[in-house]
C-alpha cells in the first residue's frame, strides 16, 4: 500500500518529534530484535558484544536510525533514495529481506514505548506503512 500525501505529512511531523532521539530507538529497536528474534544475530556475530546497550549495539542503532532519517527525507522516492542501501545489504551483507519486517516492527514497538503521548492510531498507520515502503525499497535490489 502507498504512503497518501496526508500519510507522508504525518511521518514527517513524528519523525521531527522524535528525531533528537533517533540514537536511544535505534539501539533498543536493535536490542529488541536480537533479544526477541535471537535468529538475527548470525548477522553480526563479528561484533565483540551483542547485548542490550553494547557499544556495537548502539553504534549501529545510530547508524540504522541515519538511515531512517534519510528516507524520510526522501520518502517521495524511496527505490531511488535506498538504492545504495538496498545493493549494500542485498549483495554485500546478504540480509534476508524476512528481516527488514523484523527489525521494522521492533523500531515501531520501541516508538510507541518512548511516545506514547505523540504515537496516535493515525501515527501508528502511518508509521507502519512508511516502515514496510523502506523495507520494500530495501529489498529491491533482491530480484
Ligand atoms: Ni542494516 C549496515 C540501515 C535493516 C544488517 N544498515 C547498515 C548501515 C545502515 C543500515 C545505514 C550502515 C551502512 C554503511 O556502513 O555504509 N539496515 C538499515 C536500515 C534497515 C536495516 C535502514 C531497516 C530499517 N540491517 C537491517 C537488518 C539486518 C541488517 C534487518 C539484519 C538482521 N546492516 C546489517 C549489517 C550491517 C548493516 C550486518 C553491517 C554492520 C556491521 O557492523 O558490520
Amino acid at each position: 500500500m502507498s504512503l497518501t500525501a496526508k500519510d507522508k505529512e504525518v511521518v514527517r511531523g513524528f519523525w521531527a518529534k522524535v528525531s533528537s532521539r533517533a540514537g536511544d530507538i535505534g539501539s533498543e529497536a536493535l536490542s529488541r530484535m536480537l533479544a526477541v528474534y535471537p535468529q538475527t544475530k548470525t548477522y553480526f556475530a563479528h561484533w565483540k558484544d551483542m547485548s542490550p546497550g553494547s557499544e556495537p549495539v548502539n553504534k549501529h542503532g545510530k547508524a540504522v536510525m541515519g538511515g531512517v532519517a534519510d528516507a524520510v527525507a526522501k520518502i517521495d522516492d524511496l527505490n531511488a533514495g535506498l538504492l545504495n542501501l538496498s545493493e549494500l545489504h542485498a549483495f554485500t551483507l546478504r540480509v534476508d529481506p524476512a528481516n527488514f519486517k523484523i527489525l521494522s516492527h521492533n523500531i515501531l514497538v520501541v516508538m510507541a514505548s518512548l511516545f506514547p503521548k505523540d504515537f496516535t492510531p493515525e501515527v501508528h498507520v502511518a508509521m507502519d506503512k512508511f516502515l514496510a515502503a523502506l523495507s520494500r525499497a530495501l529489498a529491491e535490489k533482491y530480484r
